[in-house]
């Protein structure tokens, strides 16, 4: 099984091509012989494998989705908040589920002002306590790469490039940071994966990056970066609404050319994530 996250779906792409990505992810995994499960919190339950209408309801802008992260669960779910799950949030139920796989975009990571802010998402801890694998075009590049880079190696994620040695810049190919592994063979990563599981570790970061004839073109990914961290600086946005804040500054910047990138990229990684689920399967027999 591969467990899919909401808070793109809800508060990370527009609509409508958010629902089309949602439906395009779940196919990705289907083609790839494992089987999706959305995951998110509707009616004061935890769901894991939304339907096509749940979904829908979650992600109707008349009615209030929370974003959930892993700490934000137990009160959504006692007060009956309807919410989506972040990555955190996502490997958090999943886990529980016995689901060992997951797709996103773009992990969570160390933003640019953590120094002052000390933003950090935490994705990054909650990947580092919790055994799931995550497949991802590295971290958002709104991010410190390099930095959040360091608080993966402290936290003991294992960080692997799949067909890379280099670690995805989220709506670019590249970051320019290298990665110390690389892999060409999801039964390779499920193995890997396996083995890190029975020395200890927990969580795991396959590194997947958009093709490079599909990723934004370097210079107007710079001059949106540098329109969505002025948003941040304007609006004085802090916690959850700044990732959201940034995607939609690059939607505009780029008149929707980001949006269509973070499809081709998420949907990879669905797919991605559904060959590594089919060999860890195998794998755990
Ligand atoms: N990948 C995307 N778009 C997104 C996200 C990931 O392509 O919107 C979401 C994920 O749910 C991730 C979250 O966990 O952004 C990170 O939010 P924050 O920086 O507030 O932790
Ligand atoms: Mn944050």
């Amino acid at each position: 099984m591969v467990a899919l996250e909401t808070t793109i779906v809800v508060h990370g792409l527009p609509r409508p091509v958010n629902l089309e990505v949602a439906a395009e992810c779940e196919a990705a995994v289907r083609a790839a012989g494992a089987i999706p499960a959305t995951i998110g919190v509707l009616g004061g339950r935890v769901r894991v494998g939304l339907t096509t209408s749940e979904l829908e309801d979650l992600a109707d802008p008349n009615r209030y989705c929370a974003k959930l992260s892993a700490r934000d669960i137990g009160s959504a779910l006692a007060t009956s908040t309807d919410g989506a799950t972040t990555v955190a949030g996502t490997i958090a139920i999943a886990a529980v589920a016995g689901i060992s796989v997951m797709a996103t975009g773009g992990l969570g990571g160390v933003h640019r002002d953590a120094i002052h802010s000390f933003d950090e998402s935490a994705d990054l801890g909650c990947l580092a306590r919790t055994p799931v694998l995550v497949v991802a075009s590295g971290v958002k590049s709104i991010l410190d790469i390099p930095a959040t880079l360091e608080r993966l190696d402290t936290l003991g994620v294992p960080v692997v490039g799949f067909g890379t040695n280099e670690f995805p810049g989220f709506y670019l190919t590249s970051s320019g940071s290298p990665v110390d592994w690389r892999m060409d063979e999801p039964d390779v990563v499920a193995r890997a994966f396996a083995r890190h599981l029975a020395t200890g570790g927990r969580g795991f970061l396959l590194a997947h990056p958009v093709p490079e004839d599909q990723q934004l073109d370097p210079a107007l990914h710079d001059a949106a970066l540098a329109d969505a961290l002025a948003v941040v600086e304007e609006q004085k946005l802090s916690g959850k609404g700044v990732t959201p804040a940034m995607l939609s500054a690059f939607a505009q910047r780029t008149a929707g050319v980001s949006v269509g990138v973070n499809r081709s990229l998420v949907v990879g990684n669905a797919r991605v994530a559904g060959e590594v689920a089919v060999s860890f399967a195998r794998e755990a027999r």
